[in-house]
């Protein structure tokens, strides 16, 4: 008998009902993905036991010969994969990644200039209330009405505001970055270009995505997302980064330790380096061409229902739903489609007059259904299903600004979609459609 099951069957239970939902839903947030049963298998290794303080040849414990070449294996990996000068695979996520990388190149109250939040922008790209909008300032960048970057307003707020860093990068911006032109802003007003490529590594290891590298100092990834890999995220120093600053990388690695970590997840890492293994594979970049290929399918048919979809279309693995025509608040039209099985998020659109937790927008990616081989057909039924869906929530829409009319809102459309008959059909559908295409890692 599993020895999970036998010693704790609470959370064997929890581990077994959570991987009934993943096989029954299409799950549809852009960051998410399904990792291979070979990245899940290093990281419940034993490595989570070791201690692994410092780095390669260079730790404050003993007993690390096994991390030591685990590590050396995945900054191998990744250096040669990328084509930069240094790579730290440490950081335990995005967020304290993006921290490290300002600590090693600002000072206090220095400028971090990134994109505004309600454009597709991060938290931790300056946002007021986050560390990186309050020991530093955060110039937030916005675009025209299509919510389209503007790279001539981006050049005059960077003359204007000389920032000491400039992030390009996105979190719901479903267009191409062109980093060529962020390097050139960055490069006119001496600031270092940060590329925080976190949502689409794997579609620019698949060469469908432009590559930031000859033109970013800098660039950040997680390493969970469309890349495959455990929940981590790596640090690379370009060939251009050296160059403005030859102790860049030393900086990175002393800011990551002992500046803001202690020792690395050594299961981690050695799941990095499985990911990156599978990344140079065949099946890795048609997985990623295919996921684009999807998201552009899955926009002209939403258009076709008359969803307006921000900036148009798509050009990558997400798209991003302003719900403001069809009538209803981006979190019930998330509620609703989540009991259809279609699990995506509500979201901050341009120009929402809503807040965040009740934003008027509704962003969904491809990434993880089409790990599970789905393809345009597919994706033609989604798009009817979330129209159909929609069309059963039409009217419920929520105050901005009074808190109590919009708990007693919630509830009453919360209960009605649970008894919606028609939302339950589809529910019922999806799953039929769910059982066709096998998830990765779940037997
Ligand atoms: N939470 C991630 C996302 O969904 O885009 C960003 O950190």
């Amino acid at each position: 008998m599993n020895t999970l099951q036998k010693q704790d069957p609470q959370i064997y239970n929890l581990i077994k009902a959570e991987e009934k939902r993943q096989k029954e839903v299409l799950e549809m947030i852009p960051s998410e993905n399904f990792a291979s049963s070979a990245v899940i298998e290093a990281v419940g290794s034993v490595l989570m036991n070791k201690y692994s303080e410092g780095y390669p040849g260079a730790r404050y414990y003993q007993g690390n010969q096994v991390a030591d070449q685990v590590e050396m294996l995945a900054i191998e990996r990744a250096k040669k994969l990328f084509g930069v000068a240094h790579v730290n695979v440490q950081p335990y996520s995005g967020s304290p990644a993006n921290a490290v990388i300002y600590m090693a190149t600002l000072k206090p109250g220095d400028k971090i200039m990134g994109l505004s939040l309600s454009y597709g922008g991060h938290l931790t790209h300056g946002f007021a209330g986050t560390f990186s909008g309050t020991i530093f300032k955060g110039i937030q960048y916005e675009f025209g009405k299509k919510g389209i970057l503007d790279y001539d307003e981006l050049e005059k707020l960077a003359v204007k505001e000389k920032p000491q860093i400039i992030v390009a990068s996105t979190t719901a911006y479903p267009r191409t970055i062109d980093f060529a032109k962020f390097g050139k802003i960055a490069d006119k007003v001496g600031a270092y270009l940060l590329a925080d490529i976190s949502h689409i590594t794997g579609l620019i290891l698949a060469g469908v995505h432009p590559n930031p590298v000859p033109y970013a100092h800098i660039i950040m990834t997680t390493t969970h997302k469309t890349l495959r890999g455990p929940r981590g995220a790596m640090i690379m120093v370009t060939n251009k980064g050296v160059k403005k600053d030859p102790e860049l990388p030393k900086k990175i690695d002393r800011w990551i330790i002992p500046g803001m970590q202690g020792g690395p997840h050594d299961n981690t890492t050695a799941a990095i380096a499985v990911a990156l293994k599978e990344a140079t594979t065949a099946s890795f970049k048609k997985t990623q061409v295919q996921t684009v290929k999807n998201a552009k399918a899955l926009a002209k048919e939403l258009l076709h229902f008359n969803f307006d979809l921000v900036t148009g279309g798509t050009d990558n693995h997400l798209l991003l739903i302003d719900l403001r025509n069809k009538k209803v608040n981006g979190r019930i039209a998330a509620f609703a489609l989540e009991t259809a099985g279609i699990i995506g998020n509500k979201n901050s659109v341009p120009n929402d007059t809503m807040p965040p937790l009740y934003a008027s927008g509704f962003r969904l990616g491809t990434p993880a259904i089409t790990t599970r081989g789905m393809k345009e057909k597919e994706m033609k039924k989604i798009a009817s299903w979330m129209n159909r869906v929609v069309d059963q929530v039409e009217g419920m829409l929520l105050p901005a600004d009074d808190k109590e009319k919009r708990k007693i809102l919630m509830k009453e459309y919360r209960e009605k979609i649970k008894i919606n008959k028609e939302i339950r059909k589809i529910a019922k559908e999806v799953k039929e459609l769910c059982a066709k295409y096998p998830v990765p890692g779940i037997k």
